[in-house]
């Protein structure tokens, strides 16, 4: 340390909690929920739309999901997590309440990542808290980071790419995390036969309630 002038930042920086529950959890959950993404998987192509996009107007990016709605059929014990231990997990790392959305889309979703041509796009977060069960492994070899904007002011990938903080997640990991503020993609993978695949759930608060959701957000995400 050698500048008498550095004071600690006003705000604070990007940072996340990480429970390892993989091995607490019934014992084939990944293979299961890999089982229905196999079976329900819908590709979309996501256009840059909503406001929370932070991505070139012309972009088109083609992504794997499976709705909340088809989870709650195929699985519905992903809901009793988000309701349950899951949401108490995450108030732990939270200042207030969690809130579960209104509907069953807007709550869960499964995204998968296979081949090198898909990335999740470039956002900011609308929800407070963001709960994610990593069903898969990335490394540096395989790529699949999460890649996250230590500036506040990112508004592209370029924007991102120029100062980033690279989380590789590992299976049975479950992230949470407020990235409001912080603008965010997954990047692509590296290998062909690399599959990456993420259970998503989203939380609202009493200081910031689900009424802030920005409009268009649901079209873009679940239309066909
Ligand atoms: O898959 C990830 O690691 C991040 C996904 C994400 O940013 C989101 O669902 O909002
Ligand atoms: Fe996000």
């Amino acid at each position: 340390m050698t500048s008498t002038a550095w004071r600690p930042p006003l705000e604070l920086p990007f940072h996340w909690h990480a429970y390892d529950v993989g091995h607490l959890l019934p014992e084939d959950w990944a293979e299961a929920l890999l089982a229905v993404a196999r079976e329900h998987a819908v590709r979309r192509v996501f256009r840059p739309t909503m406001t929370t996009a932070r991505e070139v107007a012309d972009v088109r990016i083609p992504m794997h999901s499976v709705d909340g709605e088809v989870l709650r059929r195929a699985a519905p014990w992903t809901f009793e997590l988000y309701s349950g231990w899951f949401k108490e997990l995450g108030e732990r790392t939270a200042e207030e309440k969690l809130q579960e959305t209104s509907t069953d889309n807007r709550a869960l979703s499964l995204n998968i990542q296979d081949g090198i041509t898909m990335r999740y796009p470039c956002h900011v977060d609308s929800n407070p808290m963001q709960g994610l069960l990593y069903l898969t492994t990335c490394t540096e070899e395989t790529g699949g980071a999460l890649v996250v904007a230590r500036d506040r002011a990112a508004r592209t990938v370029a924007d991102v790419d120029a100062d980033a903080l690279r989380i590789y997640p590992a299976k049975g990991q479950l992230y949470f995390f407020d990235a409001r503020r912080h603008a965010h993609y997954v990047e692509p993978l590296r290998r062909p036969d690399a599959v990456r695949a993420v259970l998503t759930m989203n939380y609202y608060s009493p200081s910031c309630p689900e009424t802030q959701r920005p409009a268009g957000l649901d079209e873009q995400l679940f239309s066909r």
